[in-house]
């Protein structure tokens, strides 16, 4: 406890200095930062392997993501535009000042234990904040990593103050301290629904700011016009790629009845061809699960899809690979049922039949979860409706682009029980500020907004 103390102490401290920094040279530290990150992508990329054991090219795109959003918080530095309004009152002006908000907590993930950081690291720090980090227990060696990549940062800028802070503790009660803390002026917080629904109470307690990026249970609509090549690379890719363990991860398909038995073949006949391996070897592209708990779990969800008499494909352990290997699944089911609801961190593939669109995007949007969602047609209107008010209700809603991989321009996160943050790009960085509107009156009178008159 005094530890914790100490530490949050430290950032409030490093949050008053950094804060008075002009923010085209905090955008100067994110620049260095960036470049380190470039000298040092290989090994970089070789730790997110080691502790989210993500396939190496996955790994390497981690640290790009990371390199994108500082090269996107640099710019931003000389871009953290606020507006100005026309006053009602004479020789007066309105204006927004975007200020530092001050302390922001990040509690991120094991399976983008770098990128989810720099996401919020990187706009953290351009907005003029400090930031404490509570990485994943499982990705420990990468969150070290990148606080020493910081730290040269800091080092080759001459800054007084290293303003970036790990909790290295796998106590989940920390998180709650973090959540309850009235210093922590951001939490920002990815994980599961339901780590969300226990920290966003306590946040909210002390009317505090909370950004939540949680569970996904995310989709494609498959029309009977979709370009069926396009569609199976993006099935494929966003199903199993990561081990079917990203938020964005594609959980289910959506298929016009008219497509579905021939998509089907086609996609399990890719299933067939994976390479499952070593995550370090170039040629492989399913690594293991995170552990063998999710394996587990994995394997008690498909027990009970066999039990509802749903076709599984695939999902057996490869136990002669290691532990935590196995073949990713596929699950034919004819309702969305309870396990469909839920998102099961592993790669499994619920397929489901639609007649027509509005019935397709009611399955899609059927579930708690708001985060990604795609559809693959080459009929403007289906794709129009898609993306329309009537459409998707994500975060996310791609035409022919499947519902993972998401570039960093974009603001990132999800509706419902995603959670309702947004992290990333756009106009994400507001949430790391305070908004302060100010009137200035440059008059030799006081005039009372809407005309109130109060003479004394
Ligand atoms: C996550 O899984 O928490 O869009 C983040 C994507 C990645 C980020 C995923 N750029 O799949």
């Amino acid at each position: 406890m005094n530890e914790y103390n100490l530490l949050i102490e430290t950032s409030c401290v490093a949050q008053k200095y950094w804060q008075s920094v002009p923010a085209p040279w905090r955008g100067e530290l994110l620049r260095i930062f960036s470049n380190i990150l470039r000298d040092r992508k290989f090994v970089l990329a070789e730790q997110i392997v080691k502790d989210s054991k993500k396939i190496i090219s996955e790994g390497e795109g981690e640290v790009q993501e990371m390199i994108d959003v500082c090269d996107f918080a640099m710019g931003l530095s000389r871009q953290m535009y606020g507006l100005t309004m026309p006053s009602e009152r004479p020789d007066h002006r309105i204006q927004e000042i975007w200020q530092p908000i001050g302390v922001v907590g990040v509690i991120s993930a094991f399976n983008f234990p770098m990128a989810v950081w720099a996401w919020n690291h990187a706009l953290a720090i351009v907005c003029g904040n400090s930031v404490v980090w509570k990485p994943s227990p499982k990705a420990v060696g990468c969150a070290i990593m990148c606080k020493q990549a910081w730290d040269a940062a800091c080092d080759a800028a001459n800054l007084p103050a290293h303003d970036l802070l790990l909790i290295l503790n796998e106590d989940i009660a920390i998180s709650n301290l973090l959540a309850k803390d009235k210093r922590i002026a951001l939490l920002s917080a990815t994980g599961s629904t339901e780590m969300g629904k226990s920290l966003a109470p306590q946040v909210a307690q002390r009317l505090g700011r909370g950004l939540y990026e949680l569970g996904g249970n995310n989709s494609m609509i498959v029309s009977q016009s979709a370009n069926l090549e396009l569609a199976k690379r993006a099935i494929v890719f966003s199903a199993v790629g990561t081990c079917g363990q990203r938020c964005t991860t594609l959980r289910r398909l959506i298929v016009h009845s008219s497509i579905y038995d021939e998509l089907l073949i086609s996609i399990k006949s890719a299933y067939t061809k994976l390479v499952i391996g070593d995550p370090m070897d170039r040629s492989t592209l399913v690594g293991p699960l995170i552990s063998f708990d999710s394996l587990e779990k994995m394997q008690d969800v498909l027990n009970i899809c066999k039990a509802n008499n749903y076709i599984v494909t695939g999902g057996t352990p490869i136990p002669t690979l290691g532990l935590g290997y196995v073949n990713p699944a596929i699950v034919e089911v004819t309702e969305q049922c309870q396990l469909v609801q839920e998102e099961t961190f592993a790669p499994i593939l619920y397929v489901m039949k639609y007649e027509t669109l509005s019935e397709a995007i009611a399955l899609q949007n059927g579930v708690t979860q708001g985060l990604s969602s795609c559809i693959f047609t080459d009929n403007i209107q289906e794709a129009e409706i898609f993306i329309s008010a009537v459409g998707s209700d994500c975060g996310i809603a791609n035409v022919n682009i499947g519902p993972s991989g998401a570039e960093i321009g974009g603001a990132f996160g999800g509706e419902k029980e995603t959670g309702g943050g947004r992290e990333s790009g756009s106009d994400a960085w507001k949430a790391y500020m305070r908004r302060m509107t100010v009137t200035v009156n440059y008059g030799k009178d006081l005039p009372l907004a809407q005309g109130v008159q109060f003479d004394i």
